[in-house]
């Protein structure tokens, strides 16, 4: 059983939560990964590799076989749609919540509402579902500065403390989803290795439940 499983992981959170799930499923990077500008990493498991790439890439790795298995927040996993990806884990890591936000005392407009937010998809259903006409705009970063700027009426954003909201004299509104992170798996890898990945998947349950048991 020596055929090489693969893993997509992306900088910051992500990496920093799931490497101890990891190392409890005996996978552990040989390198130190913040001292290197590599992105394939060898692991203590042998024919264990870890790819680190932008999170909003990793669901496109796994689904095209790219990487075998990945780590994915919820939301990156709704926009992108899940197409030949498992989801046969819930983390309970990074999370934080999916929601509406405008700027503070300010309500929104009664007919068309301006939407800016990278989760284009996941907007357009949400004020869809609402009944309320939306222009949905695309942006890649520093969404609170659009409502700020007269860009747009309201956001669709990821927010945890509500911290940078309120810097940016925005106030939290609707919640549309709470957000973990998910193991996420190649559909085939799945039925091709599944007597590597299977035991993967206990092991990093296990790991999740004796954590959210000490928390
Ligand atoms: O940063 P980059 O553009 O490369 O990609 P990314 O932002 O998608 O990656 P990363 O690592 O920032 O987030 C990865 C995943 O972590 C997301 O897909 C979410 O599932 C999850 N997560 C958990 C978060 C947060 N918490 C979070 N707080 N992602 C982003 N944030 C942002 C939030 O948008 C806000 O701007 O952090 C800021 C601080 O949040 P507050 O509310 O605590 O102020
Ligand atoms: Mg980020």
């Amino acid at each position: 059983m020596s055929e090489q499983l693969t893993i997509a992981l992306s900088k910051g959170r992500i990496l920093d939560e799931t490497l101890p799930l990891l190392a409890a499923a005996g996978i552990e990077p040989v390198d130190d990964l913040a001292r290197t500008r590599k992105l394939v990493f060898e692991t203590t498991a042998a024919n264990v590799r870890l790819l680190i790439i932008r999170a909003t890439d990793v669901p496109t790795y796994v689904q095209y076989g790219g990487a075998d298995i990945g780590v994915a927040g919820k939301d990156v996993l709704m926009e992108h749609g899940g197409d030949g990806l498992y989801e046969p884990l819930d983390l309970h890591i990074a999370r934080c919540k999916l929601m509406t936000a405008g700027v503070a005392g300010k309500p929104r407009p009664q007919g068309r509402v301006r939407v800016a937010t990278k989760f284009t998809q996941l907007a357009r259903q949400y004020y869809a579902s609402e009944g309320q006409q939306a222009d949905i705009i695309k942006l890649y970063g520093a969404m609170e500065l659009a409502p700020l700027l007269g860009l747009a009426d309201e956001i669709v954003d990821i927010v945890d403390t509500g911290n940078t909201l309120r810097a940016n004299g925005l106030e939290p509104r609707e919640i549309i989803a709470g957000i973990s992170s998910r193991l996420v798996v190649n559909r085939a890898a799945m039925k091709m290795k599944h007597e590597r990945i299977q035991p993967l998947i206990e092991q990093m349950g296990e790991a999740v439940r004796q954590r959210l048991a000490e928390a």
